[in-house]
């Protein structure tokens, strides 16, 4: 699902021209016997070169090939690209690497014209060993775009495996309300750990399998359990990136305040995510069996009288919301 897993690492500069030499070195023509010294010379020196930009013109073509047209991401893909590496670098990066391959091919093409004119072999090695230097220098100044693309790709492979296709719940809530809790429990397998870009937040995928349908369901740790106004450009584009993967939001809120949160600052912030995200949004209220009543009432006026009421550790109230995921999904498809 993560576009960027089978892109293979990307050598330097330095890697890429001591390959493409020691290839170019090992070249074996076949000559025939009776062809005069100086043309096998000639031809020699002429598949060397032609073999050195041969290899580095697949081999860069190949790295653009590798990497997902950008064009073509999904926009949840695409905005966490954009985050990690940003779309135009990696755009211009990509194109420049292309026109690249064929700048090292016109290179080569000229000095071969040069080794076929030759009138000794020694003339015939001149050429070929300027060959490989313009080569060689040429390369050379591709190292911080190579670097890049090596560091990009290092970046985005580690993105979450997300199948933006497949309907998609994302849990949202204060820390401490229960959210990996309930991940847990309404996951049919052991939930996966992925990591999200932007200081070491992880995002963990459940799957939860209904009536022969698979839902994802997304537990969020760190991102969207605080106001988004107190977030910095960066990370609020990694956190808006969600939207595009998200079909449902469930929203938990914690009575009892044992998570650490006064009930005030959690239904405020239950106002902020709906507000900023355009997305259906489930309210729930968990730990239903440690908050007092008056809590619970304070609660449900602000988030509505019919919302789900849980204890997500004790697996109440959990069929209850699964049943509402099922009518949600079965409407929206
Ligand atoms: N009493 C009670 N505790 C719960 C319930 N659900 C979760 N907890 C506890 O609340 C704490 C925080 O839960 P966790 O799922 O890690 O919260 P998260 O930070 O929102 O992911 C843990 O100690 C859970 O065992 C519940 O329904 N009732
Ligand atoms: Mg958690």
């Amino acid at each position: 699902m993560n576009p960027f897993t089978r892109i293979k690492p990307i050598q330097d500069a330095d890697k890429f021209i001591d390959m493409a030499f020691r290839r170019a070195s090992k070249v074996e023509i076949s000559l025939p016997q009776k062809l005069p010294p100086l043309l096998k010379a000639k031809r020699r020196e002429e598949a060397r070169v032609r073999k050195v930009a041969q290899f580095l013109y697949a081999r860069f073509n190949n790295i653009v090939k590798q990497f997902p047209k950008i064009n073509d991401l999904h926009p949840f893909y695409r905005d966490l690209t954009d985050v990690l590496v940003g779309v135009d670098n990696l755009k211009k990066y990509l194109a420049s690497l292309r026109g690249a391959a064929r700048v090292i091919m016109k290179i080569a093409t000229e000095h071969i014209r040069r080794i076929r004119r030759a009138n000794d072999p020694n003339e015939a090695a001149k050429e070929r060993k300027a060959a490989y230097g313009r080569i060689a220098s040429f390369v050379k100044k591709l190292n911080e775009r190579l670097i890049f693309l090596e560091d990009a790709r290092s970046k985005l492979k580690r993105l979450p495996s997300i199948d933006p296709d497949m309907p998609t719940i994302v849990v949202a809530g204060p820390p401490n309300v229960g959210k990996s809790t309930l991940v847990r429990v309404v996951s049919t397998a052991k939930p996966e750990i992925a990591t999200y870009p932007f200081t070491t937040k992880t995002l963990i995928l459940g799957h939860i399998k209904l009536n022969g349908r698979v839902y994802q369901i997304l537990d969020t740790p760190g991102l969207l359990d605080r106001p988004l106004t107190e977030r910095n450009r960066i990370e609020l584009q990694a956190i808006m990136a969600l939207r595009h993967v998200a079909d449902l939001i469930v929203f938990m809120v914690d009575p009892s305040e044992t998570c650490g949160y006064s009930l005030d600052m959690q239904l405020s912030l239950y106002n902020d995510i709906k507000k900023s995200f355009n997305i259906p949004i489930i309210p729930t209220i968990n730990k239903v069996d440690v908050s007092p009543p008056e809590m619970l009432e304070k609660a449900k006026k602000v988030v509505g009288d019919d919302v789900i009421e849980m204890a997500a550790l004790k697996g109440i109230g959990i069929k209850e919301l699964i049943e509402k995921f099922r009518s949600f999904f079965e409407k929206s498809s």
